[in-house]
């Protein structure tokens, strides 16, 4: 038997530009979704994450024109560019793929072969509708509704003939519809989901190759099989990056991966043309009987800048350095909890603003984790030498809070069972911020429970009043015992500053524990009476709104 592997992805991204908030949000969610699942399955080597950069693009080579350097030159520059922007971002992917590595394009060959060895490949005319600036060619009913400009960019679209080498998309419609007929979770979010669904009429074969010419731009990329005179279209290379990373013996295991990461302008390469390329090579040849598909393809809206659209002929793209500056002033991980939790994971776009970044970073960040776990390691510290507590007797994750108006229970098993099977479920739909989201509910409820017993009013009878000191404990004990599993929970987000908690309090998580032990309250992974916990340095220091945004 197989053990289950995840294979987590995001796209490869163009190098003819330097990265900006964009990018790095889509590789910063492939992260999170991959830390949380080396914690659910800590099996060392279950989780495969990988990022990396698309190079042959014919903007490569304009850029590197302007540069007065070859298009690898430019390609190295940038593609380091993006390295150092997703190590800074730390980003733990296990690879970085970059298409002009030869291991990629031995494999880009073989794979279509393969598809011309099926019949699936022709040579004919295209006419369409090129937009430059994305590498894509529009359908006329595309072009006629973006008004003969692009889509993404603004840029005027060109009608172009071509000889090219096709492959037979249309004949894939009524296997696509199959699929997506079969397997709900294909294509999500839902909404993205259903335009596919809308446009699968629109099925036209593909044009995968491009002429090479006398122009220096048209021999930029893999040159097709046994013809010279054309070269295989980026978008199709790029494709096969997902593939061909894995297609080794060590890693086939990986394959089908578990979820492609976009964003809403690649959904059609993604959703229609790789699930039929994909079909085309797994009937080519028993070897590629593994070539599944992959699981989801998830395509998430856009982030735009203070309620406008980020573009270049408006250059108001949150750039690495913007990130950097706020990462500077507020910590890094603050930033990768902003960009997860407020992104643009479903189907809406999301707004990057200094107001709502400083009202977050404070709501959730230092008056939600970091001030709690500074109140309540302080009382330990204060009246308990700095040990954690005894846990009382009993029943004694469960809290009967006894205020005027009521009884209040606590009942913290419960609660974190229910918290994790909810963070559980949100990433089994790749939500990592839903899953985010209970650690933040799990906080609040500390919260509450440390206003309705007001563990500073019982300190000040404690001397004299036994039971009031043994309640203390008790809740004490479970205000750190709940600190620790919702540090647990947003680990994935921000790893360095929940490490630091952790050292404080004397609790990093045993190499190898699962994420589901870990949230037990009281378990095995618990915090145990009598260890030292110190309260360490403040994780977070209030924001003030009214400060200029770090620039
Ligand atoms: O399309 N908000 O590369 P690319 C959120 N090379 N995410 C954004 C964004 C925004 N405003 N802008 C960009 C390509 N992105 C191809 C992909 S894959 C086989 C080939 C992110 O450099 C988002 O993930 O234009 C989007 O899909 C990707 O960057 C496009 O990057």
């Amino acid at each position: 038997m197989t053990t289950p592997t995840t294979y987590i992805t995001t796209p490869i991204y163009y190098v003819n530009d330097r990265p900006h908030i964009g990018h790095c949000y889509t590789t910063l969610l492939g992260d999170v979704t991959a830390r949380f699942h080396r914690l659910m399955d800590p099996t060392p080597g279950s989780t495969f994450f990988l990022t990396g950069t698309d190079e042959h693009a014919d903007k490569v080579v304009t850029s590197a024109a302007a540069h007065n350097v070859t298009p690898l030159q430019w390609a190295d520059r940038n593609a380091a560019e993006f390295e150092k922007a997703f190590a800074f971002m730390n980003a733990s992917h296990d690879d970085f793929i970059r298409t002009t590595q030869e291991r990629h394009k031995t494999k880009v060959l073989e794979y279509i072969r393969a598809l011309q060895k099926r019949g699936d490949v022709y040579l004919g005319d295209y006419t369409g509708w090129f937009d430059a600036s994305q590498e894509e060619y529009l359908t006329e009913t595309a072009a006629k509704e973006a008004n003969y400009v692009s889509p993404v960019t603004g840029v005027p679209l060109v009608k172009k003939t071509e000889k090219n080498y096709f492959f037979k998309l249309s004949a894939y419609e009524s296997r696509l519809r199959e699929h997506f007929a079969k397997n709900p979770e294909f294509v999500q979010p839902e909404a993205r989901r259903n335009e596919v669904l809308g446009r699968l009429n629109e099925l036209r074969d593909i044009p995968i190759s491009r002429a090479i010419t006398d122009d220096p731009t048209s021999q930029w990329g893999i040159k097709m099989p046994d013809d010279p005179t054309h070269r295989i279209y980026v978008w199709i290379d790029a494709l096969f990056n997902y593939l061909s990373v894995v297609d080794t013996d060590a890693r086939r295991k990986y394959w089908p991966a578990s979820v492609h990461f976009i964003a809403k302008d690649i959904l059609w390469f993604h959703a229609v043309i790789w699930p039929a390329l994909l079909m085309a090579l797994r009937e080519s040849d028993p070897k590629y009987g593994f070539v599944q598909l992959p699981k989801t393809v998830y395509s998430h809206a856009y982030w735009v800048r203070e309620g406008r659209k980020m573009s270049k002929s408006l250059g108001n793209f949150v750039s690495i350095e913007v990130l950097q500056a706020y990462a500077a002033k507020y910590g890094l991980d603050a930033v990768r909890w902003y960009l997860i939790t407020q992104g643009p994971q479903g189907a809406t776009d999301a707004d990057f603003s200094h107001a709502k970044f400083v009202e977050v970073y404070n709501a959730e960040l230092a008056n939600g984790i970091g001030n709690c776990a500074s109140r309540v390691s302080n009382m330990i510290e204060k009246y308990f030498g700095g040990e954690v507590p005894p846990r009382g007797s009993g029943d004694a994750f469960r809290f009967e809070a006894h205020t005027p108006t009521g009884t209040e229970v606590f009942d913290w098993s419960q609660l974190a069972r229910d918290l994790s099977k909810r963070a559980n479920d949100g990433l089994g739909l790749m939500q990592s911020a839903a899953a985010l989201q209970c650690s933040v509910d799990l906080i609040r409820r500390v919260d509450q429970f440390i206003n309705v017993t007001s563990p500073f009013k019982i300190t000040k009878v404690m001397e004299t009043d036994a039971n009031a000191k043994a309640s203390l404990q008790v809740i004490l004990y479970q205000c750190a015992e709940a600190i620790r599993i919702a540090s647990v929970l947003m680990s994935p987000a921000m790893p360095q500053k929940m490490a630091q908690l952790w050292q404080a309090w004397n609790c990093t998580p045993a190499a190898g524990a699962s994420l589901a032990d870990l949230c037990v309250f009281g378990g095995k992974h618990a915090l145990q009476p009598g260890q030292k916990i110190s309260k360490g340095e403040n994780l977070f220091n209030r924001a003030d709104a009214a400060e200029a945004p770090p620039a």
